[in-house]
């Protein structure tokens, strides 16, 4: 493969210890792989290109680590990431592996269970920020329910802002430079997951008590299992100011979190993320939340995610070309008119008066083809490399 491709830190793509750490284990089969240790995945991933590595509290420190063990990890760790200079942008708390969550961790019905989850969530919150993280994620993986028999989703969401207005103010009293992006999924592993889209959480976040701290970690997977165009998502995050991080995988509609390598499977719809990514000028990680096929040895868990970083330039290369195509955008242009003594612009009265007086031929106006036909496949032909 040429080199023109070749990830660059500036590119900020990142992964988590638990992508290349897949081990490929699914709810029918046992692991396929054994994880190399996290100071390992730190090398493989300086290895294939990457500028960061992300992790969960227990990717990292295992659940049940002694403060010796701990200590140990942490200095191979750590000299991992001074070898190879990888930064750490973002950290996380697993609280959807080990059984006491069964039924949830902050909106768990039990107390015991909520206060547990706040408890170990403080901890890797202190631990991510000692390695640099500034992005903390939170991905309420058991945050859901079978039955709503079960629970009352009022007190879901009560519980769930008590938690975050909790963790808000202890970032604050620690004096961290921590900024929450709340991370939403329709569904799996709980048979429904509460706040289930990204547009669930922009509402709910501007009901906390300090919501400039708090934006959303959008994932392409989880938008596509409900059925939704991720980019819309995109955008209505970036335009609220709350794009703090961004999952980039791949996904089939309608099925199970598929979590495939960036740019595998939906094309299109990854060319215009990348094109409005890098036409806003995101400056966040490009963070990779995937993992290579069950099929796949190590050597396969490094094709993987140098595809994703690939996959990224190359469609970044077409954004850029679909952005210099002169017909193209001459026809985006035209598209972009505005004709002032019609726009709606700020209500006045005799803005209101003027538009209720103007006289509009609405047949005239939808007999007219807009040539979007013409301006998709030209869009496809940049895509196929045919233009
Ligand atoms: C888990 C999940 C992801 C989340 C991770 C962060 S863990 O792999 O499927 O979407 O981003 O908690
Ligand atoms: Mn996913
Ligand atoms: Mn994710």
């Amino acid at each position: 493969m040429t080199d023109q491709y070749q990830p660059r830190p500036e590119d900020k793509f990142t992964f988590g210890l638990w992508t290349v750490g897949s081990i490929g284990r699914d709810p029918f089969g046992d692991p396929v792989r054994t994880a190399p240790p996290p100071h390992e995945l730190v090398h493989l991933l300086a290895e294939v290109g990457a500028y960061g590595v992300n992790f969960h509290d227990n990717d990292l420190i295992p659940f049940n680590a002694s403060d010796s063990q701990r200590q140990a990890i942490l200095k191979d760790f750590k000299k991992a990431l001074s070898d190879t200079g990888l930064a750490v942008p973002m950290a996380t708390t697993n609280l959807f592996s080990h059984p006491v969550f069964k039924d949830g961790a902050f909106t768990s019905n039990d107390p015991k269970v909520r206060a547990f989850a706040l408890q170990k969530t403080m901890r890797a919150i202190d631990l991510g920020a000692e390695l640099g993280a500034k992005v903390y994620v939170f991905w309420g993986g058991r945050e859901g329910t079978e039955s709503d028999a079960t629970k009352d989703p009022l007190d879901a969401i009560h519980r769930f802002r008590e938690a975050m207005n909790f963790l808000c103010e202890y970032a604050l009293d620690n004096g961290y430079d921590l900024k929450y992006a709340l991370e939403a999924k329709p569904n799996e592993p709980r048979g429904d997951l509460y706040f289930p889209t990204t547009a669930a959480y922009l509402s709910f976040i501007e009901t906390l008590d300090h919501p400039e701290m708090v934006g959303v970690n959008p994932e392409m997977a989880h938008e596509h299992m409900a059925g939704l165009n991720f980019l819309h998502a995109v955008a209505q995050a970036w335009e609220a100011g709350k794009l703090f991080h961004i999952d980039l995988n791949d996904q089939n509609y309608a099925r199970y979190d598929q979590d495939f390598r960036f740019g595998m499977q939906n094309l299109k719809q990854s060319f215009f993320l990348v094109k409005f990514l890098e036409d806003v000028g995101y400056q966040g990680s490009r963070h990779f939340d995937a993992h290579a096929f069950r099929t796949e040895d190590i050597e396969g868990v490094k094709d993987f995610a140098r595809g994703c970083m690939r996959n990224y330039l190359i469609l970044k290369e077409k954004a850029c070309q679909w952005n210099q195509d002169a017909e193209i955008q001459a026809m985006v242009k035209e598209l972009k008119a505005v004709d002032p003594d019609l726009a709606p612009g700020k209500y006045s009265q005799e803005k209101a008066a003027q538009l209720k007086a103007a006289s509009f031929d609405a047949d005239a106006l939808a007999a007219r083809g807009l040539k979007y036909e013409y301006l998709d496949q030209l869009t496809i032909d940049v895509l196929l490399g045919a233009r």
